[in-house]
């Protein structure tokens, strides 16, 4: 079991008041809080180290490359990756997301190839590949959902043909939290289909489970620095180093060449070829301490502690859902899902409700389309609340949000 106390205390914006409460923090799907550490590393890049990579030849120079390349490293091990020269720095998943579609994308497809996206994408796994169609005529193909929330696995077999290039999937939704049993799925691909490449968007999974990007038979794994405890600006896309020396880069520019002239340049080796112009380094050391700082707390105690947090948060919800007090969307199964709760009150939009629960409760929580419009269009409403846990929430500020929502009924005169 994890001491949420004692990790709760690692972070200093729980210090705080929101509008006279405490703050309760349920908004980690969008991005986490940051431990002192993090903070700290961010401080001492600044204030000890600061100098640009692999450029000066002095001692900060140095330094910075050093911890810069340490980052990669480390950040390598935490996803079980061979060799650190597959990390790619990169802004975010978006960009790692972006990155793949115009090195490798453009490069591979051709039209009336096909890409298979499922129904639980979020936009930033979407319109990429939806430019990526109209630019060299291939189809996007939509795995769906079935009836349960759960994707249409049997479904995807008869889709996948010689056509198909790229299956591109989210490892855990940002909406419903369903776990996409990857590992399983893309063996089965491998297996049926070795021609079709397979990416995985990790950006609501890295910071929940034990990630070994080898374990999971995917070509490509991004994440985003910020919704696991690191700072904003920073996101690693991995690769096998196979396909990643077959890209070209995306953006062109200093620092990923390795040698210019007037009309022509040959680019450096990976992974510098990718990361064009100054990178954010004292963002990739962050990033490095902040994984330090979940293995140290184990990422399967982390997982165990959300599991927890989701049976028992199932359990409350289901509770107002039989009174018809709400209406809770995704799979009831807590060890098919993460802990991100997404739901309406009955009656009450759900902009109010994240209003109310903020200004009388300091719950912080998000509502609206959760950058996923095709799936609201799907669950046919315009906009959804939903709570998401970490590693420092606790089964208390479960009965608070239960409780704010009672409470949100009563400002509304539904009781
Ligand atoms: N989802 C959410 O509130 P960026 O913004 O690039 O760091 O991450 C994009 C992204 C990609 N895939 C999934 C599954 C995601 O959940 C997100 C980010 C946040 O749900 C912000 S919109």
């Amino acid at each position: 079991m994890l001491a949420t106390d004692k990790i709760r205390a690692d972070f200093p914006i729980f210090k705080r008041q929101i509008n006279g409460h405490p703050l309760i923090y349920l908004d980690n799907a969008a991005t986490s809080q940051k431990p002192q550490v993090v903070i700290n590393a961010l401080v001492d890049f600044y204030q000890n180290h600061n100098a640009n990579v692999h450029r000066g030849i002095h001692t900060l120079g140095d330094e910075a490359t050093q911890l810069y390349q340490a980052a990669r490293a480390n950040l390598a091990r935490f996803i079980g990756a061979s060799d650190p020269n597959e990390i790619v720095f990169v802004r975010n998943t978006t960009e790692a997301i972006n990155l793949v579609a115009f090195s490798w994308g453009l490069a591979h497809l051709k039209p009336d190839d096909e890409i298979i996206v499922t129904e639980l994408e979020h936009h930033s796994n979407l319109l990429p590949w939806q430019r990526l169609c109209r630019q060299t005529g291939a189809k996007l193909l939509h795995l769906p959902l079935d009836n349960n929330g759960d994707l249409a696995f049997s479904y995807l077999k008869s889709l996948v043909g010689q056509r198909v290039k790229l299956v591109a999937f989210s490892h855990v939704s940002n909406v419903l939290g369903t776990i996409i049993d990857i590992q399983h799925l893309a063996r089965d691909l491998k297996h049926s289909a070795p021609h079709v490449c397979l990416l995985a968007d990790g950006a609501q999974s890295t910071p929940h489970l034990p990630i070994h990007v080898k374990d999971l038979h995917v070509d490509f794994f991004c994440f985003s620095g910020h919704k696991m405890l690191g700072p904003m600006g920073i996101g690693v896309l991995w690769a096998k180093k196979a396909i990643l020396e077959t890209m070209e880069p995306f953006l062109v520019g200093g620092g990923m060449i390795s040698q210019v002239k007037p009309d022509s340049a040959e680019w450096a080796d990976l992974p510098d070829r990718f990361e064009a112009g100054t990178p954010n380094v004292a963002g990739a050391i962050g990033l490095s301490v902040a994984s330090d700082y979940l293995q140290q707390h184990g990422l399967q105690n982390i997982r165990d502690h959300e599991q927890d947090l989701t049976t028992y948060a199932l359990q409350r919800f289901v509770e107002m859902e039989k009174q018809g007090l709400v209406t809770l969307y995704g799979l009831r199964d807590p060890n098919k899902r993460a802990a991100i709760f997404t739901f309406n009150l009955t009656g009450v939009h759900a902009h109010d409700v994240a209003q109310i629960l903020d200004r009388e409760c300091g719950i912080a929580v998000r509502s609206g389309h959760h950058c996923n419009q095709p799936l609201m269009e799907k669950l046919d409403v315009p906009a959804t609340v939903r709570a998401s846990f970490y590693l420092y929430n606790t089964r208390d500020e479960i009965d608070a949000l239960i409780n704010g929502l009672h409470l949100v009924r009563k400002v509304f005169k539904l009781t």
